[in-house]
C-alpha cells in the first residue's frame, strides 16, 4: 500500500516502475482492487511524503503506507472537478487552526477510508493560488461522509461523497503552505494518473489474455474463425497496442522517479493507456460474440471497468490539455 514509500515510513521503499507493475499486475486481477491501491499510494501516501511534515509523516503516513490503514483524496466537488479554481469547500482561519465547510463528491475510497487529504478554498479571490490542502482522519467531529455512487464499473471501488460541517483542524493538519493547494494537487495527480494507466494496462492485459484463451478452447470458433486471420489480426492489434501503452506508463514511471516534473509523461501514458484499454476490452468482447454480451463471460465487466480510466484522475480532454501546454512550451 505504499510500494514508493521509504521504509522508515511503513512502505516498500521502491521505485515508480515497481509501483506501476503492481498496480498492473493486481488490476489484472480486478480493477477495483487496482484502483483502491492506487489510490492509497499515489493520492494519499505521495502528497504526504512528498509535501508532509515529520510529524505529519509520524502520524498520518506511516500507517497508510503500511496498509494498516486506508486513505483518500478529496477534490471534486458538484461544482468543480476540470477547474479546480472553482472549488467550494471553505477553510476559515479559527483560533490556532481553520473551519472547514463544503463537500466532496466521486472520492475513490471516501466512506471507508481512515485519513482524509482535501483541497479547499482559503481565499477565494486567488482562485488557484487561493487553494490549501489538509490532512485529517475520518474520527474529526464535522466529518460525515455522504451517499455511495452506484457506478457502471469497478462495483469493488467505493465512490462517495465527503461531507463538512465546521470542521476544525488545528495548524498542523495544513498540508504544505496555504495556497500551495493547487500545485500540491496537480503534483499528486501527475503520479495519481501514472497509477490509473498501469490500471488500464492490467485491465487490457486480462483482456487479452481472456479473448486469447477463449480462441484457442472454444471448438465453434477453433472450426470457423480459430485460424482465420480475421481474429489473429485483432488479437495483434491488441496485443500492440497494450504493448505500446506499457512503454508509456514505464516510461512515465520513469521520469518520476528522475525529474522533478512530469507532467506530459504522465499524461500521455493516461490517455494513450485508457483509449487502448476501451478499444482492446471493446475487441475482447466482439471476439467473444453473443457470449461476450451476456454476464457468462469477464470481458463485458472489463469494458465497463476501462471506461472509468478515461475520465477519473483528468479526463482524456484535461490529457490532452496538459499535453498541448508541454508542445507550446517547446520550439516545435
Ligand atoms: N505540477 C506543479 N505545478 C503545476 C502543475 C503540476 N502538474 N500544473 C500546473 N502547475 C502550476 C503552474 O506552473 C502554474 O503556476 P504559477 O501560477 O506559479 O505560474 C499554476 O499551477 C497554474 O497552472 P495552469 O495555468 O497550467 O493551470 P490551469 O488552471 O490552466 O489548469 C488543468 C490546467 C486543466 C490541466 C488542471 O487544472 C487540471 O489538471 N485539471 C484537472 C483536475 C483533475 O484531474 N480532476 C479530476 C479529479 S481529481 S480525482
Amino acid at each position: 500500500m505504499g510500494v514508493f514509500i521509504p521504509k522508515e515510513y511503513g512502505g516498500a521503499g521502491l521505485d515508480v516502475i515497481s509501483y506501476t507493475l503492481a498496480v498492473e499486475e493486481i488490476s489484472r486481477g480486478c480493477a477495483s482492487h487496482g484502483v483502491t491501491m492506487s489510490v492509497n499510494n499515489s493520492l494519499a501516501c505521495n502528497p504526504l511524503n512528498k509535501f508532509g511534515t515529520e510529524e505529519q509523516k509520524q502520524e498520518f503516513l506511516k500507517p497508510l503506507a503500511s496498509g494498516e490503514k486506508l486513505g483518500a483524496f478529496g477534490l471534486t466537488e458538484p461544482g468543480a472537478g476540470t477547474d479546480v479554481s472553482l472549488l467550494q469547500t471553505t477553510a476559515v482561519h479559527k483560533d490556532d487552526g481553520y473551519e472547514i465547510n463544503g463537500q466532496k463528491i466521486f472520492i475513490t475510497n471516501g466512506s471507508k477510508s481512515d485519513t482524509y487529504i482535501i483541497l479547499a478554498q482559503t481565499n477565494k479571490e486567488l482562485k488557484h493560488k487561493g487553494i490549501t490542502a489538509f490532512v485529517f482522519n475520518s474520527d474529526t467531529p464535522g466529518f460525515s461522509p455522504g451517499t455511495l455512487e452506484r457506478t457502471m464499473g469497478i462495483h469493488g471501488s467505493i465512490q462517495s461523497e465527503l461531507n463538512f460541517d465546521n470542521m476544525y483542524l488545528p495548524e498542523s493538519q495544513r498540508l504544505g503552505a496555504e495556497g500551495d493547494g493547487f500545485k500540491i494537487a496537480m503534483n499528486t495527480l501527475d503520479g495519481g494518473r501514472i497509477g490509473i494507466a498501469a490500471q488500464a494496462i492490467g485491465i487490457s492485459q486480462n483482456a487479452l489474455d481472456l479473448s486469447i484463451d477463449y480462441v484457442k478452447n472454444n471448438d465453434l470458433i477453433d472450426k470457423t474463425f480459430g485460424r482465420s486471420q480475421g481474429i489473429q489480426f485483432i488479437l495483434a492489434d491488441m496485443a500492440t497496442e497494450l504493448e505500446a501503452a506499457r512503454l508509456l506508463v514505464h516510461k512515465a514511471a520513469f521520469a518520476k522517479d528522475t525529474k522533478p516534473r512530469y507532467s506530459h509523461e504522465a499524461a500521455m501514458a493516461k490517455v494513450y493507456a485508457s483509449e487502448a484499454a476501451m478499444r482492446i476490452t471493446s475487441k475482447a468482447v466482439q471476439i467473444h460474440g453473443l457470449y461476450g454480451y451476456t454476464k457468462r463471460y469477464a470481458v463485458e465487466r472489463l469494458m465497463r471497468d476501462a471506461k472509468i480510466t478515461e475520465i477519473y484522475e483528468g479526463t482524456s480532454e484535461v490529457q490532452r490539455m496538459v499535453i498541448a501546454a508541454y508542445l507550446d512550451k517547446l520550439d516545435v
